[in-house]
């Protein structure tokens, strides 16, 4: 059994219903989720013309392989109605593996510790929530570390 640490985001719809029904399907995935983080309500980052996301994070232990973790987490997405339109774009929700114990993947298809988890305050906020001490296998920093290092942009309570 691996921990891993997943960030959803959902801007799409009814927002918190689908990220309620990601952590759902996740059970019958072989994802048993043992703690949520609270929601945020976040500006976009990347593309900004969209409407603001809510994001959050979830510790979960599961006995997938990072491979089958990542097929998991998108037929998940695609049962929930994502359809990929433009890059960075609006999405129903977006599930991606942020860390997979202490593991480094680096694949065309996969990359773990997520490469750009440093720099997202709406990735960083919630998973401070859960485990701000925990370390980022190659840099070694702390997620408390990384937040204080990380890039403006508003994150605010929603749940
Ligand atoms: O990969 C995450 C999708 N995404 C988000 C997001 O989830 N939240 C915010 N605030 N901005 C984002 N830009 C992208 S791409």
């Amino acid at each position: 059994m691996k921990t891993v640490y997943l960030a959803l985001g959902s801007n799409i719809g009814d927002r918190q219903g689908n990220l309620r029904a990601a952590i759902e399907n996740m059970k019958s995935a072989g994802i048993s989720v043992l703690r949520e983080s609270p929601i945020y309500e976040t500006e976009p980052v990347g593309y900004t013309a969209q409407r603001w996301f809510l994001n959050m994070v979830v510790e979960a232990e599961t006995a997938l392989f990072p491979m089958q973790l990542l097929t998991r987490a998108g037929k998940i997405e695609r049962t929930l109605g994502r359809v990929r339109t433009i890059p960075n774009g609006p999405r129903t929700i977006d599930i991606d593996i942020l860390l997979y114990g202490t593991a480094v993947v680096r694949t065309p298809r996969l990359d773990i510790p997520h490469p750009r988890m440093h720099e997202r305050r709406f990735v960083l906020v919630p998973l401070a929530d859960l485990a701000p001490d925990l370390r980022h296998p190659v840099s070694r920093k702390t997620v408390r570390q990384m937040l204080n290092e990380a890039p403006p942009g508003v994150v605010r309570r929603f749940s």
